[in-house]
């Protein structure tokens, strides 16, 4: 096997995929047009002190209005694939299918049709974080309802588009909707409940994925033939030092972040085992009658294992994981762990704390699944960096160029079964409670500019020749 680090020449399988994604509330804009109804998004960023600079999703890129022109960018970039969210309040103004607003259904059909008439595969996310604001009202997430309702959103999509989408993805990152939406609430909807109520968002996003799925699999997938997957992502957890104390350290992180919804879809359909040791023995020290993590009846494990057809995974950065018995008795999915993690200083810094560049976790990270789940197919949904706000952005381009070299070694060495990578983002957009001080793109967009041009940065040419060469050539 090659050594870490050390660049490797060579080609990507025949028939790799390559593409770009971007997700709804961070580009379309047009937050109140056509008949569009709020989302939870809308209304988080319409608080002041939620996103930073007061920014909001309001008109963001203006992809509701210039989907052509990023559809253009696309093309000329070469992706295989675009990835791309629908907004379930542009279809469903208030989530429920009494509310069907055509003009939403119009515009997904328009965008796809444009991607086909371009040769461009759409690759569609259900669920990127933007949840009607009507279903909050009634408990989103923390409601069980929400499973029935998901199922009916899901099944309106997969009707009005799956003769032309054949990839799709259930949800994207149900860990940040889980942790950051309703453990401490620094996404939408804001919700703080670190200890028992993220433990049953998980539970009801779990479970409304199988539904999903089960859907698909019973009223489409004779008629449409296509894949359905889920999205989780993860960095790589290396040990902080060589002792077996760290060792299971980071086991255990990736058993809680990962495994929490991987091991109940891809693994033996239920939680993993350590995480429910660690839950149950810190309730019990907290005085409580049972478990704060919620139990699938047998029915449901058996629903849930094997409900995938491949497995998205967002992958950014690696963290180094420590083990550290936690002392605060406060109930706390963070503090249910007894880990510590931090990033190595030498590792290259981006304009953003929690990513530092460090190629070699992605290869790391796939044989880890490879082993764990049984190698099943993956994708990489999302990968990449923020950078300079100019055009010249080397660092993002030695970015894509040692990790997708890790991913080949990761294919072509060690047989991890990838198929696909794609770069966030096709250009730079909302970046959440950060506001758009985060650049991601390998398109450049000025956003005092009401037009909201695109400008190509340097890194476009370099995807272009990795994508049309499918892979490294010695130069
Ligand atoms: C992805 O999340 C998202 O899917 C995508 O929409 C987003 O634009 C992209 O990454 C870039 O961030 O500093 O406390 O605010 C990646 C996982 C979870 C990483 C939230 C950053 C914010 C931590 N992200 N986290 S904080």
């Amino acid at each position: 096997a090659k050594d870490r680090d050390e660049f490797v020449y060579g080609q990507f399988p025949a028939g790799f995929m390559w593409g770009l994604a971007t997700a709804a509330y961070q580009v379309e804009g047009a937050w109140n047009e056509d008949g569009k109804g709020p989302s939870i998004w809308d209304d988080f960023a319409h608080q002041s002190g939620r996103i930073a600079n007061g920014d909001t999703g309001d008109v963001a890129c203006d992809s509701y209005h210039k989907y052509k022109e990023d559809v253009q960018m696309l093309k000329h970039v070469g992706v295989t694939f675009y990835r791309f969210s629908i907004a379930w309040s542009r279809v469903l103004p208030d989530g429920t299918l009494g509310s069907l607003n055509s003009k939403g259904i119009d515009y997904y059909n328009r965008l796809i049709d444009e991607l086909l008439a371009n040769n461009i595969t759409p690759f569609v996310t259900l669920y990127h974080w933007d949840l009607p604001s009507a279903l909050q009202k009634q408990g989103g997430w923390l409601n069980e309802s929400i499973i029935d309702r998901y199922n009916d959103y899901a099944k309106l999509c997969f009707e009005n588009f799956g003769d032309r989408v054949k990839l799709w993805l259930t949800f994207n990152e149900a860990y940040v909707i889980s942790w950051l939406g309703h453990g401490i609430g620094i996404f939408a909807p804001g919700i703080k409940s670190p200890g028992t109520g993220v433990y049953q968002v998980a539970h009801n996003i779990i479970r409304s994925h199988v539904k999903a799925y089960h859907s698909y699999d019973t009223l489409f997938r004779s008629r449409f033939n296509g894949k359905v997957g889920i999205t989780l992502d993860i960095e790589w957890k290396e040990p902080f030092t060589m002792s077996s104390a760290d060792g299971y350290a980071a086991e255990r992180a990736l058993q809680f972040k990962l495994g929490w919804f991987a091991n109940a879809i891809f693994g033996n359909g239920d939680y993993p085992s350590v995480m429910k040791q660690y839950v149950a023995a810190k309730s019990k020290s907290q005085h409580l009658l049972k478990s704060r993590l919620p139990e699938f009846t047998d029915d449901e494990k058996r629903m849930n294992a094997g409900s995938y057809d491949f497995l998205g995974i967002n992958h950014y950065t690696t963290n180094l994981v420590s083990d550290v018995p936690n002392t605060d008795s406060t109930p706390s999915y963070e503090r249910d762990q007894d880990i510590e993690t931090r990033e190595d200083p030498c590792w290259e810094k981006t304009p953003v704390d929690w990513l530092r560049v460090n190629p070699w976790g992605i290869r790391k990270l796939l044989n880890y699944i490879k082993s764990r789940y049984g190698n099943p197919t993956v994708y990489i949904t999302e990968s990449g960096r923020p950078d300079v706000d100019g055009v010249d952005d080397q660092g993002r381009i030695s970015y894509y160029k040692s990790y997708t070299n890790e991913l080949m070694k990761a294919i072509n060495i060690d047989g991890c079964n990838v198929k696909g990578y794609t770069g966030w983002s096709l250009m730079d957009n909302l970046e959440w409670s950060s506001g758009y001080s985060l650049r991601f793109g390998v398109y450049y967009v000025n956003f005092t500019d009401p037009a909201r041009p695109r400008t190509p940065r340097k890194s476009v040419d370099f995807l272009r020749n990795l994508f049309s060469n499918n892979g490294f050539y010695k130069q």
